[in-house]
């Protein structure tokens, strides 16, 4: 099962390692053909390396569009090296073997998260490129396909302990590595389409992704995980540069998207915003005029469960929030960028993993999510509602005062990003109370209500904060007892999507009890 490789054709745009790639293939042996660009990077080094067009007697044209789409290139590379008429059509034709193909595409996925203009990004999608991968790969039984720097050393090792040879196990593995990229690459490319197209339909999207590292584990230590780039042009975890603090794990990446998606939802330019999560459920958001501020206040909703948490902000991480944060046991900070004081006084912290996102990602974009079930995936386009947009109604004799108003929006907001049944009592812009992923809608309602009274005894306050707050809850309210609960928690407004068969009910009960209530008309169920 071993081949010899003799010849290598190696077409990158990635430069990476190439170089020195083709000097450890000039010293096994192995005879170059490359492309243009690529075959400038080795001639330059002083290597040996012929061009592909001197092999096929055929220029390049069309500005690189056509350039190894060649028969006597496939020819090579598709050839069974034993079949009688393949070797006769090899002779008749003058094509020779090609043993090993290196290529590495077009940068379709980077142009595409950098937001490249029309013409530039379809400019980027490489032809040539993934013909000759699929090829290679399809003909593993004698040809090796290489497609990720990451594996050149491998490479090499594998010729050092073969003698020049590849085995069969090699070049298989790397046979699935490359229709792994190429799939993930066509992935990439009708994801932007459908974006272009705003395609709301969700046949025509792919789920793709370029392996961005393995981690060690997944949500338990016996399960593995890797996380992957889609190459949308959103800032987030998948993207933000780690400033310090080891590799993140699966629960932090998952955790840490839960955060900034939740605080993005609270634009730069509105003020601070801080939001702080466990287990992907928040434990306490809040707005302020500083950030600091911001920060103290979302950790006050419920500073127990903030321990060891994530936290997430709307606005460069400075010197005075930073030194609040250090206070406490945190995994993860993300903000859209850190000042040089802050990274300062974080360092003090090693394990503490900083992250800057280059900037927040916009609510009110598109895009999907995914999840599996057994056989099959299951893809939806984002929520991307949100409450300022929603057609509010008053449907109860009081309607909110202004104060109530915006309370009952901040907490709708907040509860649009807690794991259903949510509950979220909020005031002046800091949640009170938050009820999470109960089974039960009245449970949440008690839940957050037992929190708060928690908080305040910790805390030393007269009061819980949900005396005087306002309510949302993200989805109807089946019965008048989780109302009359909320009530009892002291809220006087309660903002809902209305729906249920029982909605008069509870209209009639919030009327008795002198509750302002505002139907949405939209739901945020989150699962
Ligand atoms: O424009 S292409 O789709 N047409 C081709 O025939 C072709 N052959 C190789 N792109 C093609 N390539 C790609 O060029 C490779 O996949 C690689 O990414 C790049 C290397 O070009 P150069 O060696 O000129 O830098």
């Amino acid at each position: 099962d071993k081949v010899r490789v003799k010849t290598a054709l190696l077409s990158v745009s990635d430069k990476t390692g190439i170089v020195e790639l083709a000097g450890a293939l000039v010293e096994q042996g192995v005879a170059l053909l490359s492309t243009g660009g690529t075959h400038k990077a080795i001639a330059d080094a002083g290597l040996a390396v012929k061009d592909v067009s001197e092999l096929t007697g055929f220029p390049e044209i069309m500005d690189g569009r056509v350039k190894t789409l060649h028969p006597t290139v496939h020819g090579g590379l598709l050839a069974i090296r034993d079949d009688e008429e393949h070797k006769a059509a090899m002779a008749a034709h003058g094509i020779v073997d090609i043993d090993l193909a290196v290529i590495n595409l077009y940068p379709f996925e980077e142009v595409r998260s950098k937001g490249g203009d029309y013409p530039t990004t379809v400019e980027n999608i490489d032809i040539g490129g993934p013909a000759m991968i699929r090829a290679s790969a399809k003909n593993h039984a004698y040809v090796t396909v290489i497609t990720n720097p990451a594996d050149y050393d491998a490479l090499i090792g594998e010729l050092k302990a073969n003698a020049g040879s590849t085995s069969y196990d090699f070049r298989r593995k790397m046979a699935a590595a490359a229709y792994a990229r190429t799939a993930a690459y066509d992935a990439a490319i009708s994801n932007w389409f459908a974006d272009e197209l705003n395609l709301g339909m969700m046949r025509h999207r792919a789920i793709g992704g370029v392996l961005k590292e393995e981690m060690r584990y997944g949500e338990n230590p016996h399960q593995a995980a890797g996380f992957y780039i889609t190459g949308e042009n959103r800032p987030g975890v998948a993207t933000a540069a780690l400033l310090q603090g080891k590799q993140l794990s699966y629960n932090n990446i998952n955790d840490t998207d839960a955060a900034y998606e939740l605080v993005a939802e609270f634009r730069a330019e509105q003020g601070p915003a801080c939001a702080i999560i466990k287990h992907a459920n928040p434990c306490g958001v809040a707005t302020a005029p500083s950030l600091a501020d911001a920060y103290r206040r979302a950790l006050a909703c419920d500073s127990t469960s903030a321990f060891g948490g994530i936290i997430a902000l709307n606005q460069e991480l400075d010197a005075e929030t930073a030194r609040e944060i250090v206070k406490l046991f945190t995994e993860v900070i993300i903000a859209p960028s850190v000042s040089d004081e802050a990274k300062a006084i974080i360092a003090a912290k090693p394990n503490l993993r900083l992250l800057a996102a280059g900037g927040l990602p916009d609510p009110r974009k598109g895009g999907i999510t995914a999840k599996t079930v057994s056989g099959g995936l299951l893809v939806q386009s984002r929520d991307n509602a949100m409450v300022e947009d929603m057609a509010l109604k008053v449907v109860t004799k009081r309607a909110p005062t202004a104060q109530e108003l915006e309370d009952m929006k901040f907490a709708f907001r907040v509860a649009k990003h807690v794991k259903s049944n949510a509950v979220v009592y909020a005031k002046d812009g800091q949640t009170a109370g938050i009820g999470a992923g109960q089974m039960s809608r009245i449970d949440s309602a008690r839940i957050a209500a037992i929190k708060a009274e928690e908080a305040a005894k910790a805390a030393g306050w007269a009061q819980p904060m949900t005396k005087g707050s306002a309510v949302a809850s993200e989805a109807f309210l089946p019965f008048p007892d989780s109302l009359l609960s909320m009530v009892a928690a002291g809220a006087t407004a309660l903002i809902q999507p209305g729906g249920s068969i029982k909605d008069a009910d509870v209209i009639a009960a919030a009327d008795e009890a002198g509750v302002a209530m505002v139907f949405t008309g939209m739901r945020h169920f989150r699962h």
